[in-house]
C-alpha cells in the first residue's frame, strides 16, 4: 500500500490519482500515514501521491547502505544523494560553467520542443526524475502550443524538490492538472497515471547513472507501461574528451564535492551514523573501459564509522574508496541499440551543434528484441 496525500483538491477539478490506496481526499491538509502533515490547500491543481513515505525510505536506506558498505568494493545508490539538500546542490551543479550537459538539453529542447510535441501530441506529460522540472516547461510550452496537453505528471524520490516544483508550475500553468509522484523509478513504474496518450520524459542524462543491466531492465519495464501511441523522450550525454568530462564531475567551485559529500550527511541523519565528512575526499574519474564517471568518496585518514540504526561499526583505513555514482556516456548507435533490445523504435534523435548531448523520441516497437540481461 502506498499512501496518497492531495496537497490540494480543489472542489471541481479532476483527481487524477488512484483512490485504492487514498488516506485523505478533503482536500485541505491531510498526512501520509506516517504522521507527516501535508501541505496546505494554496496551490489549486497538485495532487501529491507517494509511493515512498518516510517508513520505507529509512528501511529501503538502511537495506542500501548495509548491502553496500558490505560489497567489495563498496557502494552506494546515487538516488541518496538527493534529500532537499542535495536537490539544491544538484541545482546549483546545472548552473557551474563545467557542467555542460544542462546547457546542451536545454539548447536541443529549445530548437525542437516543438518537434517532438508534433511527433507525439501527448495529452500527457509524465516525467521521470523530474527535479526542478525547469528544462521540462519547454515541453510544456509546445505541447500546450500542439493543443491537447492537459496532464502533467511529475515523478521524482525527492518529496521536497517535487513539492516544490510542483507548485511552481501550478503557478505558472493555472489550466494544467499537476500530478507528483514521490516514487523510486527502479521500483514503481506500474504506479505511473495511465491512459491518454503519454510522453515520457527522462532527460538529464539520469539512464546514465544506472548500470546497463539496470538501464536494460528499467527500459524494458517502462516499455511494459506503455501504449502504441506513448513515446520516451530519453535525454543522454555523450562521449567526450574526457578532461572535460571530469571538470564537469570536480568542479572549481567544490559544488560536486559537497553534493557527493552530503549522501554521508543523509546516512548520518537518517540512520544515526557518524561520518566525519571532511574525513573524506570527493574524487572523479573517468573509466574508459566502461566509458562512464566514477564519483567516490575516499577516506582521507583511518576512521571508524559507527551507524546507530544497523548497529554496525565499519572501518576506513586511509586511501579506501566508497563508490558513489557512476555517470554512463553515450554514443548515438549506443543508444539507439539498447533501445532497441528493450522494444523501443528511435523515431528522431537530436543533438546540440558540439554533439555534447542527445535527446532521443522513441516508440514502442512491436516487442523486446533482446532476452533479459
Ligand atoms: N531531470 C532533471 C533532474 C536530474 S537530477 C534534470 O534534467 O535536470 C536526477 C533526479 O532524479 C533528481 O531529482 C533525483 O531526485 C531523481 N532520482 C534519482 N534516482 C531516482 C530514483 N531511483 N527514482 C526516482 N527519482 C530519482
Ligand atoms: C542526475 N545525473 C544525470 C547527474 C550526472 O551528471 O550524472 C548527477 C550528477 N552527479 C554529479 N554531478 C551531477
Amino acid at each position: 500500500m502506498t499512501p496518497r496525500t492531495p496537497v490540494t483538491t480543489p472542489a471541481g477539478a479532476p483527481d487524477t490519482a488512484d483512490t485504492d490506496d487514498a488516506d485523505s481526499t478533503d482536500g485541505t491538509v491531510s498526512t501520509d500515514g506516517t504522521g507527516t502533515v501535508a501541505e496546505a490547500t494554496t496551490f489549486v491543481g497538485l495532487t501529491l501521491d507517494r509511493h515512498v513515505h518516510a517508513s520505507d525510505r529509512a528501511v529501503n536506506l538502511a537495506r542500501d547502505v548495509l548491502s553496500g558498505l558490505a560489497a567489495n568494493p563498496r557502494e552506494l545508490p546515487p538516488k541518496w544523494f538527493y534529500d532537499a539538500t542535495g536537490g539544491m546542490l544538484f541545482d546549483e551543479i546545472t548552473r557551474l560553467p563545467e557542467y555542460y550537459s544542462t546547457r546542451r538539453e536545454r539548447a536541443i529542447l529549445d530548437d525542437h520542443a516543438s518537434d517532438i510535441a508534433a511527433a507525439c501530441p501527448a495529452d500527457t506529460l509524465v516525467e521521470l526524475g523530474s527535479g526542478t522540472s525547469e528544462k521540462t516547461r519547454l515541453l510544456l510550452d509546445a505541447l500546450r502550443a500542439a493543443g491537447g496537453l492537459r496532464t502533467f505528471v511529475a515523478f521524482d524520490v525527492d518529496e521536497s524538490t517535487l513539492a516544490q516544483a510542483g507548485r511552481s508550475l501550478i503557478a505558472a500553468y493555472p489550466n494544467l492538472a499537476v500530478h507528483a509522484v514521490v516514487g523510486d523509478f527502479e521500483q514503481h513504474l506500474s504506479h505511473l497515471p495511465s491512459g491518454g496518450r503519454r510522453l515520457i520524459a527522462f532527460l538529464g542524462g539520469t539512464i546514465g547513472n544506472m548500470r546497463p543491466a539496470k538501464r536494460g531492465e528499467f527500459l524494458r519495464a517502462l516499455r511494459e507501461q506503455c501504449g502504441s501511441t506513448d513515446a520516451l523522450l530519453l535525454g543522454t550525454d555523450l562521449v567526450k574528451d574526457p578532461d572535460r568530462l571530469v571538470a564537469a564531475y570536480d568542479d572549481g567551485a567544490g559544488v560536486t564535492a559537497a553534493f557527493n559529500r552530503n549522501i554521508l550527511t543523509v546516512i548520518n541523519r537518517e540512520l544515526g551514523a557518524d561520518f566525519n565528512i571532511r574525513g573524506f575526499a570527493h574524487v572523479a574519474q573517468w573509466n574508459a573501459a566502461d566509458s562512464w564517471i566514477e564519483m567516490r568518496l575516499r577516506a582521507v585518514r583511518d576512521q571508524r564509522v559507527t551507524i546507530d540504526s544497523l548497529a554496525l561499526a565499519v572501518d576506513f583505513q586511509r586511501g579506501d574508496d566508497l563508490l558513489t555514482e557512476i555517470s554512463a556516456k553515450f554514443t548515438r548507435g549506443g543508444i539507439t541499440a539498447e533501445l532497441a533490445d528493450a522494444g523501443w523504435a528511435v523515431a528522431q534523435q537530436w543533438t546540440d551543434p558540439e554533439s555534447d548531448f542527445a535527446v532521443t523520441l522513441a516508440t514502442p516497437s512491436t516487442a523486446p528484441t533482446a532476452a533479459p540481461i
